[in-house]
């Protein structure tokens, strides 16, 4: 009997619509392929759309309807002419992540082959590195609030939340990462020198950490030239771990220096596997360019692949990669805009499709 794995997928909006199909053509493309089976039911919430219907982004009981999936194959979310982005986005994703626990974001930033990088002669290979974002705690805390509003005096405060386990588990992931790769070096992205008590905490429990891996070499970086070093020098770059605000910010850099965000997946994990993992792209919805069927399908199938692997389907995870580098980097009829094309998503996502080989 085949191994069977169900799959929720949300297409979210915007252009979440446009690519979710398309990482779906693929990963059915590779269960035909590696001799798998997809069980994929769709949902619509998680979108403006639902909200507008609904006064909410998802449904009560979310937990024990996506709860038993063996993963989430989420597209984008944000649609500001309906919903505010902070609505949307705590209402749906965010919960997503708290609610299964998804405390690693991971994040890699690779430069394909058939992709030009905007920045100096690098070729495929040069950069290649993970961005590990924690996940469900940082920066991104809903502690805080407004007072005096509308006087003079009107105060808004926001808390930043880093707990001992918070910290500790995504650090021990980020080192792991690094210890299984062949450079075995991993970077901390910090601010301390700013940010005076949250991130001396970072600081202090990575250096802690770093001392029960000898074999992984690691430093740090502030914030501020980690991102001027990550134009300049992408290819020294293996792991870096950061809290959730900075991995963010950093996990749209990368990829915008490998070429594209277009391309750009992430996996948002439950290491325990408790929960379902939940895969996305990095990009969000793109009103600007929703509608048109121009989008880059590139980071939602390569976020299929990173489920496909995640599922233990380790050899059709590496076809769906082979067969998105292979039309890249063979098949400029088929390129979107964002890679110097003028071909549409589905063109892309059905020339992927088509070379997805066992
Ligand atoms: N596919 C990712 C997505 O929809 N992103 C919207 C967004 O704003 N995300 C912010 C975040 O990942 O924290």
């Amino acid at each position: 009997m085949p191994q069977r794995y169900r799959i929720a997928a949300l297409p979210g909006d915007g252009i979440g619509k446009e690519v979710v199909p398309e990482g779906l053509r693929c990963l059915r493309a590779a269960a035909d392929a590696y001799g798998f089976v997809l069980d994929v039911e769709e949902f619509g919430f998680a979108s403006a759309e639902y909200w507008l219907r609904h006064g909410e982004m998802m449904p009560k009981d979310w937990r024990e309807v996506l709860g038993g999936f063996d993963a989430i194959f989420f597209g984008a979310v944000g649609w500001p002419e309906a919903v505010p982005d902070h609505v949307s986005l705590w209402g749906s994703l965010l919960q997503l992540r708290r609610g299964f626990d998804q405390y690693v974001n991971l994040r890699p930033v690779r430069l394909l082959r058939g992709v030009r990088g905007p920045l100096r002669d690098h070729g495929p290979g040069d950069i290649d590195f993970y961005v590990v974002r924690e996940n469900t705690e940082g920066e991104y805390s809903s502690i805080g609030g407004r007072i005096f509003e509308g006087t003079e005096r009107e105060t808004v405060l926001q808390e930043t939340v880093m707990t001992r386990t918070g910290v500790d588990r995504v650090l021990r992931y980020a080192f792991e990462l690094a210890g299984s790769r062949p450079e075995r070096h991993l970077t901390w992205a910090t601010k301390s020198n700013g940010i005076s008590i949250s991130m001396p905490y970072w600081d202090e429990r990575a250096a802690e950490m770093a001392l029960r891996y000898p074999h992984v070499t690691a430093d740090k970086d502030h914030i501020d030239i980690l991102a001027a070093k990550f134009v300049l020098q992408p290819e020294r770059y293996d792991v870096v771990v950061a809290s959730n605000l900075f991995g963010d910010i950093l996990s749209d850099l990368g990829p915008a220096c490998t070429g594209t965000i277009g391309v750009a997946p992430s996996a948002n994990i439950n290491p325990e596997r408790v929960h379902p993992s939940l895969f996305e792209p990095v990009h969000g919805s793109a009103p600007d360019i929703a509608g048109r069927g121009i989008a880059n399908p590139v980071g939602q199938i390569w976020s299929g692949a990173m489920m496909l692997e995640h599922l233990g389907e380790t050899a059709a995870a590496a076809g769906v990669l082979a067969a998105v580098e292979s039309v890249l980097e063979r098949r400029p009829d088929v390129l979107t805009p964002d890679l110097g094309g003028t071909a549409t998503t589905t063109a892309l996502g059905a020339a992927i499709a088509g070379h997805i080989t066992s």
